[in-house]
């Protein structure tokens, strides 16, 4: 065998042991890269005669040809080996059943807060959202509470260190209240508004969440009485429950914000709570002073005012007995209302 023959098969042997494109390319360089030894051999041919030349020439060229047709066919069967194997490891069996994927649903005391607006909606409530870090004026100093009232003091509300940027005491609503009173500076009267909205009280026992919700209902006109709070309330539990077997009771109480105050009770015909009276709201004629900071005068506005927790109104609804199952975020518990 002459020189160029085997050259060219100890190309083509060493293309054929190589397992991937990086190495093949290596091997390339050695017989047709710049110091290859076929590029070698046809930086000779210069120092041949010119018939001489073109007889070597012809035949290193179709030497080169081979190595590069070996080359070429080697490149692609590392390719097609390549995609072989990709294949192999990403195969998927498409006769699997699916995964799925988990539905969320809505949290029961959304789905209470959702009734209750629109139920308060449908009667021509308006519904107001606001923020849930307050200034301690519109928390509880437009709502008449005195300075010393125990409901201000550290063990009862979060305070927040930072004072805002006109250096306002900061804290975290205890109700929602302070939205209307912000609701009824702008619209002025009528107000006839309802704030749904997380509050927070420095409270945790089986009974009470630092993070709870409520509902407050505002409606101040000329001539709102009592008579109008009973009529509206006793027809939102009525939706609410879904019953008209259910009777609501006036029992005098206190709060700075309202005068006369009362706490409303409401007693089913039926079911597990049947003839028991259950504490289901507070409420009350809004206080003067408290009209007077809406920037309203209370010889001419008049109106009421009524605060009920979501998690009681939800907890009733469903026959829950236990408060703390709505922040567990137990799933078992959760999917019964989703
Ligand atoms: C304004 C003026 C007065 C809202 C009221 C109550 C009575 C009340 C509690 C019920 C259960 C809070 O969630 S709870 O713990 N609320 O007893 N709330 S009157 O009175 C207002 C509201 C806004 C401007």
């Amino acid at each position: 065998m002459n020189d160029l023959e085997k050259i060219v098969s100890e190309a083509i042997d060493q293309f054929a042991s190589t397992r991937e494109s990086a190495e093949l390319e290596r091997v390339k360089a050695s017989y047709l890269g710049k110091a290859g030894r076929l590029t070698e051999m046809l930086k000779g041919l210069g120092k041949l005669a010119p018939e001489a030349r073109r007889e070597s020439g012809a035949l290193i060229n179709a030497a080169k040809e081979r190595i590069e047709a070996a080359l070429t066919a080697r490149r692609a069967a590392i390719a097609l080996a390549a995609l072989e194997a990709r294949l192999a490891e990403e195969s998927l069996d498409v006769t699997l059943p699916g995964r799925g994927r988990g539905r969320g649903g809505i949290h029961p005391v959304i789905r209470t807060w959702q009734r209750v607006e629109a139920i308060f909606r449908s009667i021509g409530f308006d519904v107001a959202d606001g923020p849930e870090i307050e200034s301690d004026w519109y928390n509880f100093t437009a709502l008449n509470n005195p300075e010393n009232h125990p409901a201000r003091s550290m063990q009862d509300t979060f305070y927040i260190e930072d004072k805002d940027s006109s250096g306002l005491q900061l804290l975290l609503r205890t109700h929602t209240s302070p939205m209307q009173v912000r609701y009824a500076r702008q619209h002025r009267a009528p107000v006839k508004v309802i704030a749904p909205g997380r509050t927070y009280r420095v409270d945790s026992d089986a009974t009470h969440s630092p993070m709870f919700h409520q509902v407050e209902g505002l409606w101040i006109d000329e001539h709102i009485s009592f008579a109008d709070l009973k009529g509206v309330y006793t027809d939102f539990l009525r939706r609410f429950f879904e019953t008209d077997d259910l009777q609501v009771r006036f029992r005098p109480s206190f709060f700075p914000f309202t005068e006369p105050s009362a706490e409303i009770d409401m007693m089913f015909a039926d079911g597990p709570n049947k003839g028991k009276w259950l504490e289901i709201s507070g409420s009350g004629q809004v206080h003067p002073t408290v009209v007077r900071n809406f920037g309203l005068e209370p010889e001419r506005y008049i109106g009421f005012a009524f605060g009920s927790g979501l998690e009681r109104l939800t907890m009733l609804r469903y026959g829950i007995n236990d408060l703390r199952l709505f922040f567990d975020g137990d799933l078992r518990f959760l999917r019964q209302f989703a």
